[in-house]
């Protein structure tokens, strides 16, 4: 069983939680900085503000785990272990992207780390993250798999389908909302019929569980708590993470069409990233000239990452054809076939 409280973890791993948090604001405000300077096309959704989510879920996972991500992926992705240069070229459509450039910021997977893909399709994430776990239940290999999706995602029908199908097969899955309150302009409390959508597990035979979505060590707990449950053979649980983006919906939304700079202050005051900072301080766990060699560390590796992405050429044509299919002739596919 992983530990969790403060003193058990440690400062190595209480500066890692730290750093992967940074680490995924860093890349966000960089790439929408980027995004909107240089035009690139497709759209890019940032996570800043959800940070501990991402980290906090990732941090109880086993490199051989599954999980799946939605359009606003790329914290998901830094805190499964993909490695920001790829990403970043990623999303500048370059041949050194993770997945050759063909992906951009919706489609970054990297099957070799257990992340099955982020996706631009609301709710898909949901379906693979169950075909994964029935996979490892199948196979008997112990893995889990976690879905993340939004509150918005919750109200598509496939979240209730698999929930049923994970709950009858005791499927080792883990659903994880992260209620951030808007489904593009949408209020959640206008569209989601419950308060709590972890309510929603009573309607399948699963744990349901509320967490505090801006405190990362108050995530993990959760997490834990129900990876423990799915790698012993007891099922799914559904797990709802309250928690805030910081941005509009993509890199050039003007969020304040829809809610109150009142709101967006209030919880910019709770950020993840800065409370968990003062609690370090606080409680002496770690010292603050090692918080500030990681913000100089990370800092320097987004900035690496940018020149990483300039340098990589664009993909050659000849891409269009690798990677379409799986052991599918290539002969045939130009033929059109
Ligand atoms: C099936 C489907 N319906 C609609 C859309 C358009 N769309 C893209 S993101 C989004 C909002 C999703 O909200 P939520 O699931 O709460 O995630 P968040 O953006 O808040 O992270 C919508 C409606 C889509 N991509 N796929």
């Amino acid at each position: 069983m992983s530990s969790n409280s403060s003193e058990e973890l440690g400062g190595d791993k209480l500066l890692s939680l730290y750093r992967t948090m940074l680490t995924i604001r860093e890349f966000e405000e960089r790439a929408v900085h980027e995004v909107t300077q240089r035009g690139v096309s497709g759209a890019v959704h940032s996570s800043a503000g959800q940070e501990a989510v991402a980290t906090g879920v990732c941090s109880a996972l086993e490199p051989g785990d599954y999980m799946a991500s939605t359009h606003r992926g790329h914290g998901h992705c830094v805190a499964k272990g993909v490695e920001p240069h790829g990403m970043m070229a990623e999303l500048f459509g370059r041949s050194g992207g993770t997945n050759k450039g063909k992906g951009g910021s919706m489609h970054i997977a990297d099957f070799a780390i257990g992340m099955l893909g982020a996706n631009g399709v609301v709710g898909s994430s949901i379906p693979l993250a169950c075909g994964a776990a029935l996979k490892a239940k199948t196979l008997g290999t112990g893995e889990v798999a976690v879905a993340f999706f939004g509150e918005g995602g919750s109200n598509q029908g496939v979240l209730h389908e698999s929930m049923n199908l994970a709950s009858i097969w005791k499927l080792p899955v883990l659903f994880v909302c992260e209620n951030n309150l808007y489904a593009e302009s949408t209020p959640a409390d206008y569209a989601v019929s419950v308060t709590d959508i972890a309510s929603r597990a009573a309607g399948y035979s699963m744990p349901g569980v509320v967490g505090d979505g801006m405190d990362v060590l108050a995530v993990r707990q959760v997490a834990i708590d129900a990876v423990e449950r799915a790698r012993s053979g007891d099922g799914p649980s559904l797990l709802e993470f309250k928690t805030y983006r910081y941005y509009g919906h993509f890199a050039g939304d003007n969020a304040l069409r829809y809610r109150t700079a009142e709101e967006q202050d209030q919880w910019r005051a709770r950020d993840a990233i800065t409370t968990f900072r003062t609690r370090l301080l606080e409680e002496n766990l770690v010292p603050e000239s090692d918080l500030a060699h990681q913000e100089t560390l990370v800092k320097a590796l987004i900035e690496d990452a940018v020149r990483f992405a300039d340098a990589s050429p664009m993909p050659e044509p000849e891409e269009l054809f690798s990677d379409v299919y799986v052991n599918y002739p290539e002969s045939a596919l130009r033929a059109g076939l």
